[in-house]
């Protein structure tokens, strides 16, 4: 019987300090606050500049399970620059934690060796998405945020949907506003809850995050959208986490307070959103669930992926 105490408290033991280190690794954090590392790369396309827009100048390099990524995937569709701006899709690869890039593209298999062709003294996180320039084999930029402003302003020439505004000018101040609020308790919120290292620390990013849903849920009553009729980047952004919620989050990132299904209006807003042209196509939900269940080891030793699947059709 001792030695069975003593086998535990010696597993638990082990088993918390490999933890501590490998979510170390995983997540950088402040008194167990999850701290997510700013993106390094953040030059801007305009016209007369380094980076001039051009047709089939840039890639995109994407993972189909990141929802930073994935704000891209939808921006390039709905302003129709899928032949304007090349994409390559990533998948990652557990063993040495970093993006693979399985067709190789310019002579590089992975992330990491991209970001070397860019810059061989880079010593931060290989992220995606990234903004490749071909011509000056550069990144232009890893900053998801500031990504789609450029798809959404820069290709107005080349685009089949140039009539699509995303951020109109009028509503640059109310987005971004929503922007700063969605990005802390929500988008990077769920992170803050699932990457949590100490109670407080996952109990206040989980408060947050609900009381937002709470806030948007209500203002979804009135409108179709964050900013009324429009669909703006606010909205993708916002997508693009609540796509992701009942399936991965609420589980393995402990943001179980509700599920989106159980909000009326943010249920139905999800599923607008998913409808619109294009859109389903950019989402997978078996490769989200392998992804994160499959990958995120620290939070999910085993391995084993839950079956359930989101209703959205
Ligand atoms: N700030 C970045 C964050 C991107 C990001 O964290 N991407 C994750 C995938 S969801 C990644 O590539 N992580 C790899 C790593 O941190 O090593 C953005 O919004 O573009």
């Amino acid at each position: 019987m001792l030695n069975q105490k003593w086998l535990i408290i010696i597993a638990q033991t082990t088993w918390k300090t490999i933890w501590q280190i490998m979510m170390s690794n995983l997540a950088p954090s402040d008194n167990g606050n999850y701290q997510r590392p700013s993106s390094q790369f953040r030059n801007i396309i305009a016209e007369n500049t380094l980076y001039a827009p051009e047709k089939n100048r840039y890639t995109i390099y994407a993972g189909l399970s990141c929802p930073w990524a994935h704000r891209t995937l939808i921006v390039r569709k709905l302003k129709g620059l899928e032949d304007i701006v090349d994409l390559v899709i990533a998948t990652p690869s557990p063993a040495d934690g970093g993006w693979i890039i399985p067709q190789g593209s310019e002579n590089c298999y992975t992330l990491k060796q991209l970001y070397s062709k860019s810059d061989f003294t880079y010593q931060g996180r290989c992220t995606v998405p990234v903004l490749w320039d071909k011509k000056t084999q550069t990144i232009v930029n890893n900053e998801s945020s500031e990504i789609i402003v450029f798809l959404n302003d820069c290709f107005n020439q080349f685009s089949s949907r140039p009539e699509l505004n995303l951020y109109p000018d009028e509503l640059k101040e109310t987005i971004d506003h929503w922007n700063d609020k969605i990005y802390h308790h929500i988008n990077n919120g769920v992170y803050r809850c699932g990457f949590a290292q100490t109670q407080k620390a996952y109990e206040e990013a989980c408060y947050g995050l609900f009381n937002l849903l709470d806030e948007i849920e209500l203002l979804l009553g009135n409108n179709q959208y964050i900013c009324a009729d429009n669909l703006t980047l606010a909205d993708v952004r916002l997508f693009t986490t609540l796509i992701r919620f009942d399936l991965v989050y609420f589980g393995l990132f402990k943001c179980n307070l509700k599920r989106i299904a159980d909000y009326p209006n943010l249920s139905r807003y999800l599923k607008d959103i998913y409808n619109l042209q294009g859109v389903a196509e950019t989402c997978n939900f078996e490769l989200i669930k392998q992804d994160y269940y499959g990958n995120l080891f620290p939070l999910n030793p085993g391995g084993i992926i839950p079956l359930g699947l989101p209703h959205i059709n």
